[in-house]
């Protein structure tokens, strides 16, 4: 994930305890018209069958390419069956070094943080990518870490130099903060998939985020 492509600064999360399958698939053909081109399978709830079908069926319509990535949940033979290009993995989720070896060099592994040790740390062994977060509280996850807040957002975003993705209780209405932090991305489960016009709130999380730089550089102008 560079810190150049605007395309980038979404990262969709797909989420299938909060979206049926073919709803899933929607919003995600949706979102790739749109030019996103960061999407995570969170399949928690199916069985291990189901994972690898939906996988696929995702992997069928995210082919490698242009820039796009189709990272799995959780679950390294989920995502070498579907040929994803990666994983995301929790602090209790497979090691990285394991999944590593699994999966081989060029995977992307991200990893789920949610304090500044565990951000360097994570970077320190070799993430592609870091998720920190819950930023604000969430329903969407309850075996959470407790809520980070942006101030932390914004040291570990200042301490890592590996790219961040913020992620927990994010929303249009407290996004400018998050943006502010100067995350490389943002990520939303609930605001997104739970919305009648998800491709509308993706929306207006990225103007936010220009939105937010304009007033930044507005700032520098006016010293
Ligand atoms: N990791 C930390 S919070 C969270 C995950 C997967 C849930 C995010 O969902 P929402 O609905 O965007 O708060
Ligand atoms: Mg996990």
């Amino acid at each position: 994930m560079g810190r150049d492509a605007r395309e980038q600064f979404f990262y969709a999360m797909l989420d299938a305890a909060a979206l049926d399958s073919a709803a899933l698939l929607s919003l995600t053909m949706a979102l790739l018209d749109r030019g996103i081109r960061w999407f995570q399978l969170r399949a928690k709830g199916l069985s291990t069958r189901e994972a690898v079908e939906l996988a696929q069926e995702l992997r069928r319509r995210i082919p490698r390419g242009g820039g796009r990535h189709l990272l799995i949940n959780d679950r390294v033979d989920v995502a070498l069956l579907a040929e994803a290009c990666g994983v995301h993995l929790g602090q209790t989720d497979l090691p990285y070094r394991e999944a590593r070896r699994l999966l081989g060099k060029t995977a992307l592994i991200g990893l789920s943080t949610h304090n500044l040790t565990q951000a360097t740390e994570a970077e320190a062994a070799g993430a592609d990518y870091i998720g920190f977060g819950p930023i604000f509280a969430t329903a969407t996850k309850r075996d959470t870490w407790p809520t980070c807040g942006v101030e932390a957002l914004r040291q570990v975003v200042s301490r890592v130099a590996c790219p961040v993705v913020a992620i927990g209780g994010i929303a249009p209405h407290n996004a400018t903060a998050v943006w502010e932090t100067g995350v490389d991305a943002v990520a939303s489960i609930g605001a997104v998939s739970h919305s009648a016009t998800p491709t509308a709130v993706v929306e207006q999380l990225l103007s936010l985020r220009r939105r937010s730089d304009t007033l930044d550089a507005a700032e520098a102008t006016i010293g």
